[in-house]
């Protein structure tokens, strides 16, 4: 694995899903592994479980890990060719080169803005890093997807499933602020890799990128789209059509318990952080099928898995 960006950086899928449960079971099986290697986390905006997650995954395998907040370097230039006389001081190439000089990995985390579809979707800055970096990017979220939310996403699933091919369905939830479509996006590129039977319910007007529904179940009527359901998994995103709008904050598509009593007794999941009682009510994500806690903890294991991977590229 030379860069960690999408699910198309996965070789072996399953080999991979293997290597996390053998992780989870043994954490510590593999400190030398990254013994006097370092890696750089950049975070272009906040961050919680991914922060600490990557941070203890790289301890877990003997790495130096040192986290930077962007905003306390120099703005950042991404534009090729341009005059740089207005706010932004240090250009990526140098930046990325620069990183490179002290970092063995560097992972990156980067919101889409919401305003330029075009712009987002060409994901830029991860992809600027990788082509400017000497060493391997690991995708922390950027503007079009969040990798190790989504492998760790179907970990968990891979670990609480009771039949071979079980109903998954991603669900919009309503939120008060436009969220990027990142999230959405990753779980379907990793569901796809599956032949779970999956379904994606959402409000009209709420249309992911045809890359990522191609091939599934669209549900408009939610209700409908829960029947049977043995995994529900919630999401906010803002229209990928009318570019970063809320179209409906329409309190009847959070997720209830009524809702909940129409599947097959299904578990529920959210990447977290979630707004309680707009996406989901405090009955479902305090109940027993609650899985957002043990997601949450996956993410350790998940980038652990990931490290694994590149160091073990870079040392052959
Ligand atoms: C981010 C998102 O992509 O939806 C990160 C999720 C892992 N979520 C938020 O920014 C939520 C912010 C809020 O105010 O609720």
């Amino acid at each position: 694995m030379r860069n960690f960006i999408s699910v198309r950086d996965v070789s072996d899928l399953k080999k991979l899903l293997e290597r996390a449960k053998e992780n989870k079971a043994n954490p510590f099986e593999n400190l030398v592994l990254g013994k006097n290697k370092t890696m750089v986390l950049l975070f272009f905006n906040p961050s919680l479980r991914t922060r600490l997650s990557t941070q203890k995954a790289g301890l877990n395998l003997g790495m130096n890990v040192i986290p930077m907040n962007v905003s306390e370097g120099w703005g950042l230039e991404f534009e090729d060719g341009t005059v740089m006389n207005l706010d932004k001081a240090e250009h990526v190439k140098e930046a990325a080169a620069v990183i490179s000089q002290y970092a063995d990995i560097i992972g990156i985390r980067t919101f889409a803005g919401l305003k330029d579809r075009a712009l987002d979707y060409a994901d830029r800055v991860i992809r600027q890093f990788a082509t400017y970096a000497s060493v391997p990017i690991v995708n922390m979220e950027s503007a079009v997807l969040h990798p190790l939310q989504s492998f760790t996403d179907l970990f968990t699933i891979e670990t609480y499933k009771k039949k071979e091919r079980p109903k998954v369905v991603l669900t919009w939830a309503p939120h008060p602020k436009a969220l990027p479509q990142a999230v959405a996006n990753s779980f379907l590129e990793w569901m796809q890799k599956t032949d779970y039977e999956l379904v994606v319910t959402h409000p009209k007007g709420y249309e992911l990128a045809r890359e990522f529904t191609a091939g599934c179940t669209i549900e408009h009527d939610q209700q409908k789209a829960f029947k049977n359901a043995d995994f529900i998994y919630a999401k906010n995103w803002s229209s990928y059509e009318e570019y970063g709008k809320i179209l409906s904050t329409n309190p009847d598509w959070m997720v209830t318990e009524q809702k909940m009593a129409l599947t097959n007794n299904a578990y529920f999941m959210h990447c977290l952080p979630v707004r309680r009682n707009v996406v989901v009510a405090d009955a479902v994500i305090d109940s027993k099928r609650s899985l957002v806690i043990e997601q949450a903890g996956n993410r350790a294991v998940a980038a652990q898995t990931v490290l694994e991977k590149l160091l073990e590229k870079q040392n052959s």
